[in-house]
């Protein structure tokens, strides 16, 4: 069985740690299509904090307190950057992550792309899944507020999305195209799944690129989403700032609807609510998605191999 995720960072780590529980052993293929949105140029190196978030993660070599990052890091670099007064002070480089970035500028520089780059810095690690970024072309997550414009990380590291956000810019966005195995991986799937990451800056620019929802909509494989909302609340991050952003109430169901069914144009044919969320069931079947109620919360691979277990038994 071929299975795509798509996926944002550090929830979509979590939740690809739990496909991979439940499939592997069963010989399943997973394919996680992966938001490039929160990518930028820093200090002269590209970062991919949601590529390297799973990446670490499904190595087991992430941070699991601080949720990016490896483990065991150290700073040094990061400190002598900020005594020549490169990059954002407020944004910092761990030595052996910075390896993973000085590693992604050196493919791009031999003309692998994203895509080509991450399979070079993936290859090091078996992940027990094939990560994909959404598109090779730079496309980054801009903040909209009262006072000009902000890129995702300033937005979210620096002010922790206390700035009230207007809207969102997946820049690059429109110009941009399906990273190669993007629209393969979609158009073969026997399920696809959304990962419970943030629906507005790590589910929306993927699907911002022309041509994704295009291919999941034609895609034979059902989609199935699970939702990062648990009782009227984010479960981690700052979602509940964006979806404020873009008018959509902070709950299962209103994330549902903003995905939409699709029968009707959208993105899902279901949609998994924890199970205190049992009651929005109905506002979510009466938009033509089939929905279930299951425990969400994700605390081990174990518990999450049951919610990816339910995510297919919904998919059929
Ligand atoms: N998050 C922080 O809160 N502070 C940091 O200094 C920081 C550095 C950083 C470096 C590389 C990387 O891949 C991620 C990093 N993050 C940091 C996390 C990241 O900014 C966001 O949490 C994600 O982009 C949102 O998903």
């Amino acid at each position: 069985m071929k299975i795509v995720v798509l996926s944002g960072g550090v929830g979509g780590a979590r939740f690809l740690l739990g496909v991979r529980e439940h499939a592997s052993p069963a010989g399943h293929e997973i394919t996680a299509v992966v938001n490039v949105g929160d990518d930028m140029w820093h200090a002269g190196v590209r970062i991919a904090p949601d590529l390297d978030s799973i990446t670490y993660a499904l190595a087991g070599v992430n941070d699991t307190e601080r949720g990016w990052g490896r483990a065991g890091e150290s700073e040094r670099v990061s400190g002598e950057l900020r005594a020549y007064g490169v990059g954002w002070p407020w944004f910092t480089l761990g030595d052996l992550d910075l390896g993973t970035h000085l590693a992604r500028t050196h493919y791009l520089r031999e003309g692998l792309g994203l895509s080509g780059a991450t399979e070079r810095i993936t290859a090091r690690w078996p992940l027990g899944a094939t990560l994909i970024p959404s598109t090779d072309s730079e496309v980054e997550t801009h903040v909209v507020t009262a006072d000009g414009t902000l890129h995702f990380q300033e937005w979210w590291t620096r002010h922790r999305a206390a700035i009230p956000a207007l809207g969102f810019e997946y820049r690059g966005a429109e110009e941009a195209s399906p990273a190669p195995g993007v629209l393969d991986a979609i158009a073969s799937a026997d399920a696809i799944l959304v990962a419970p990451s943030n629906p507005v800056v790590s589910i929306g620019p993927i699907l911002a690129i022309p041509g994704i929802r295009e291919a999941l909509r034609d895609a034979a494989a059902p989609v199935v989403g699970v939702s990062p909302i648990i009782a009227g609340a984010v479960v981690r991050g700052m979602a509940d700032a964006c979806l404020t952003a873009i008018g959509v109430e902070t709950s299962a169901a209103a994330v549902a609807l903003h995905y939409g069914s699709r029968s009707a144009g959208g993105l899902l044919d279901a949609w998994l609510v924890d199970s205190s969320d049992a009651a929005e069931l109905a506002r979510v079947e009466a938009a033509g998605i089939r929905a279930r109620a299951v425990p969400l919360w994700m605390t081990s691979p174990e518990v999450t191999a049951d919610m990816v277990a339910a995510a297919l038994v919904a998919a059929r």
